[in-house]
């Protein structure tokens, strides 16, 4: 489609790019960044800038988006379809590295860092994209980028279950992550509630208590920075196994379901085995318990 591009002149003193696009565009637009974090914290001006300067872009499976060593021009929101991420170093030959469906998004780092396309991203299937221009991208959404992932950069790379991903590996979590607050005593999830979130927490401390099937309550060994809860809901899609609160104030970064499912697929064996860790613990309180009990009947 041909798209009329056109540069308004701000109050500012930027000019803002805007390209013509029917409402049913606009409406796809929303829809797909509305499924991307990078896009959360816009306020309403920088929001429909953004809209206004995306431009539909689509590309037969097997197209290359982006060439690793290219000059970066687009940063990319993918609506539709599938593509595979390659990197190449020291001459040796491509190797796959990641994998973007809808929702996703790429592109960013030569735009971020002024550096060459550090990766070659290649259509699975067809696609559509929504791509930003640099200008837009920097204008608007890098600086909430990096700082965020300069926020926690430093944090996840302390939480024991992140620490064999790469580095751009934690910088998507980073960007997927919020953080949240809880007072001494909130609970954080609650037993037989159904789960979406996943914890880790960054400060502070929480208890956590499992009662059984006659209401007898089971403390369980409690939780500090780095550790995390609230996976088996979204692994297993039943309701929360155990009740989580704030011992003290609480900080915790979360993730969505989605994100969880995402971002950690390259640790859910870790997250699994440390899970089936839980039925021996667990077996081991409620044997103590027991024991106290016919001790003091
Ligand atoms: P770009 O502007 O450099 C290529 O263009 C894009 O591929 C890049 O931004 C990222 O958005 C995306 N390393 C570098 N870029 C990656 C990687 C990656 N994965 C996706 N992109 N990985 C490290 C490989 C050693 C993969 C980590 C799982």
């Amino acid at each position: 489609s041909v798209s009329a591009e056109s540069m308004v002149p701000s109050h500012q003193n930027y000019v803002r790019t805007v390209i013509a696009k029917s409402d049913e565009q606009r409406r796809r637009i929303e829809v797909s960044i509305g499924n991307n974090f990078l896009f959360k914290n816009l306020d309403e001006d920088q929001h429909e800038d953004v809209v206004n300067a995306m431009t539909e872009k689509r590309f037969h499976r097997g197209d290359n988006v982006i060439e690793q060593g290219a000059v970066g021009d687009f940063f990319y929101v993918v609506e539709t379809g599938t593509l595979d991420v390659f990197v190449t170093k020291n001459g040796n030959p491509a190797e796959k590295v990641f994998e973007y469906g809808p929702g996703g998004s790429f592109g960013e780092l030569a735009l971020m860092y002024n550096g060459p396309r550090a990766a070659t991203v290649t259509a699975t299937l067809d696609v559509v994209l929504w791509a930003l221009d640099r200008i837009t991208f920097r204008r608007i959404l890098m600086e909430n980028t990096s700082r965020k992932r300069r926020m926690y950069e430093t944090f996840l790379e302390t939480v024991p279950l992140l620490m064999s991903l790469e580095p751009y590996e934690r910088h998507k979590i980073a960007d997927a992550l919020e953080s949240v607050y809880f007072e001494d005593g909130q609970a954080v999830v609650k037993q037989g509630d159904q789960g979406d979130n996943f914890f880790i927490i960054e400060q502070g401390e929480a208890t956590v208590i499992k009662g059984d099937d006659k209401g007898v309550e089971y403390p369980m060994p409690g939780l500090g920075p780095g550790q995390y809860f609230g996976e088996l809901a979204l692994l297993n899609d039943m309701p929360r196994a155990a009740t989580v609160r704030a011992k003290g104030k609480l900080k915790c970064a979360t993730l969505g379901k989605r994100a969880f499912v995402r971002l950690l697929g390259p640790v859910v064996d870790i997250i699994k085995r440390n899970s089936s860790n839980y039925q021996t613990i667990e077996q081991q309180i409620q044997l103590q318990q027991q024991q106290l009990q016919t001790e003091q009947e």
